[in-house]
């Protein structure tokens, strides 16, 4: 699982990143500080089912910090989009194209609209509408995507129509540089009235419309509001909720400043909380105090700095993902070696437990007989369609237990 954070400059992508991931990229107030992208693990969470089991876990592939799961995902941070950067403006083509892998984009929109459409500082607060921000980059990336299948289309479907190819499976395979799957072309399909057969006789609109469709299906966008902390990005968040966008709020400079502090034991935070302690009164000067005051009205106000939240919402809801728990010992719900609940996946909804069991390891999915559900004890046929939290333990041909 791939979030990519997009935006466009001085946004807050980068401090989003760095809260996130705990990472020391270089954040400053001007356009294109990024260049490089920045790669790194963030984490989502969700209540463990370590509670309702009452054990004891000793999780391998993520952490159990007091009965939440903290699963970890990557996260990429991208150098600022600009208008037109689909035709290579600004750092354009480059930024676009280190985010073919993503699987979700979070839109970090700098809230209070202190920079222009470049992301130049335009003085103050309240000049800019981050609404224009929001619609002019999900076209961009539609632009960039329409371009991708332009590219050779003509030769392309012709091949399909002469050698009488599979339009979905030619199509996979030519977008498979985008992390674009079988099921998303399936999708995108029937919502539109094209026809796969000639797709030589397709308009420019008709394929335009394809490639609008499959950026809602294969690079779903969360919105962040970032910068609530500034006065002005209320007024901007509330209209992004009348315009019906489910917007997150969040302040990514509070969360890094959290983290920063908590690190050097100074204060006490768990990622995502609404609350933190101080630990070191003395360790504080006159102006960190303030800071620490102003977060915590923030985090009071906003139940959270919002990061944490992104995070969950990016990946649960807007990437439609679920947790699974994969066992070898039913009844000690462990491994082969006793560590209990080793491993939670992310799988995508609708998954089913064979190709599961597949993601696990090739070699299971080849020697796969069926699965047991931990919870009921009942049997799983192989096209079972696994569900949030489920526990499952696969049996295999030729292993024992
Ligand atoms: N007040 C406030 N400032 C923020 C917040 N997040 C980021 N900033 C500031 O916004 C400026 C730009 O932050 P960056 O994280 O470098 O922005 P970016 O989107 O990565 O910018 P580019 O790399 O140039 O595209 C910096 O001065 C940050 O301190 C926030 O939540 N609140
Ligand atoms: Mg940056």
């Amino acid at each position: 699982m791939l979030i990519g954070l997009v935006g466009k400059p001085n946004s807050g992508k980068t401090t989003f990143f760095n809260a996130a991931t705990a990472g020391n990229a270089k954040v400053a107030d001007y356009p294109f500080t990024t260049i490089e992208p920045n790669v790194g693990v963030a984490f989502v969470t969700q209540e463990c089912v370590c509670r309702e089991f009452g054990v004891k876990d000793n999780p391998k592939n993520s952490l159990c910090i007091d009965g939440i799961r903290h699963i970890p995902v990557k996260l990429i941070d991208v150098a600022g989009l600009v208008p037109d950067a689909w035709k290579g403006r600004g750092l354009g083509n480059k930024f676009l194209d280190d985010l073919r892998q993503a699987d979700v984009l979070i839109h970090v929109v700098d809230a209070s609209g202190s920079f222009d459409a470049d992301g130049r500082p335009l003085g103050k607060p309240g000049l800019w509408d981050p609404l224009k921000d929001i619609e002019f980059l999900e076209d961009e990336i539609v632009r960039w995507m329409y371009q991708i299948l332009k590219r050779d289309w003509d030769k392309w479907a012709r091949r399909i129509e002469v050698e009488r190819r599979d339009f979905v499976t030619s199509m996979a395979e030519r977008l498979s540089g985008l992390s674009i799957k079988i099921e998303h072309i399936k999708e995108v399909l029937k919502r539109l009235d094209l026809d796969i057969e000639k797709p030589r006789q397709w308009t420019d609109d008709e394929l335009y419309f394809f490639a609008k469709e499959l950026r809602k299906i294969a690079k779903p966008i969360l919105i962040v509001a970032n910068k609530i902390d500034i006065p002005k990005a209320e007024e901007n968040y509330q209209r992004m909720l009348d315009k019906g966008i489910d917007a997150i709020p969040a302040s990514a400079l509070a969360e890094w400043a959290l983290i920063q502090y908590a690190d050097k034991d100074i204060i006490k935070y768990v990622r995502g909380s609404d609350h933190f302690e101080i630990l070191d009164p003395n360790k504080l000067n006159e102006r960190e105090r303030k800071l620490f005051e102003k977060i915590s009205e923030i985090l009071e106000k906003w139940k959270g700095t919002g990061v944490q939240k992104a995070l969950n919402k990016a990946v649960f809801d807007i990437g439609k993902m679920i947790t699974v728990y994969p066992v070898e010992d039913a009844s000690k719900l462990s491994d082969k070696k006793g560590n209990v609940l080793p491993d939670v996946f992310l799988v995508r909804e609708g998954t089913r437990v064979r190709e599961f069991a597949s993601l696990i390891h090739t070699d299971l999915a080849k020697t796969f007989l069926y699965a047991i559900d931990v919870r009921s004890k009942k049997k799983l046929p192989e096209d079972y369609i696994l569900r949030n939290r489920d526990v499952i333990k696969i049996v295999a041909a030729g292993a024992r237990g």
